[in-house]
């Protein structure tokens, strides 16, 4: 069995989990925050058999659109000077970022 953790974009995440149940998958969602934007992101984590996890990514990569998004300049008052960027910035967001785990065990009580 693996655990997969898929970190994707707010927009995306509704859809997502639509899919995942529909094709039988269990998921949480939760509510997350991404350290770079420090903005809100969701992070699903997806229990499944090995056999499944082709099936979980193609899903994943299926509802989840990697985007461009404007990093506007923060003032460095009462921040950290050393992040401080003069201009807005355009950074690529991707889709989803995926980390596939080894489940040890798996238990329900
Ligand atoms: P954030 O940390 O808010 O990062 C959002 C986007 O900002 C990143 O998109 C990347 O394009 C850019 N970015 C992040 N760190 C940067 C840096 N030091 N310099 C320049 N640009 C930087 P993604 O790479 O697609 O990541 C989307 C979200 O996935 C991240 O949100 C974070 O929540 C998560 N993530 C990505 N890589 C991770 C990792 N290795 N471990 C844990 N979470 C990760």
């Amino acid at each position: 069995m693996k655990m997969i953790i898929a970190i994707v974009q707010d927009k995306d995440s509704q859809r997502l989990l639509t899919e995942l149940v529909e094709h039988n998958f269990r998921a949480t969602k939760l509510a997350s925050t991404g350290g770079f934007l420090k903005s809100g992101n969701t992070t699903f984590m997806i229990g499944t058999d090995d056999y499944r996890v082709d099936k979980a990514l193609e899903v994943i990569k299926k509802n989840c659109q990697s985007r461009e998004q404007l990093v506007a300049p923060v003032s460095p008052m009462g921040g950290n000077a050393d992040s401080y960027v003069p201009y807005p910035v355009e950074i690529q967001v991707g889709g989803a970022t995926v980390f596939v785990l080894p489940i040890e065990q798996f238990l329900q009580f």
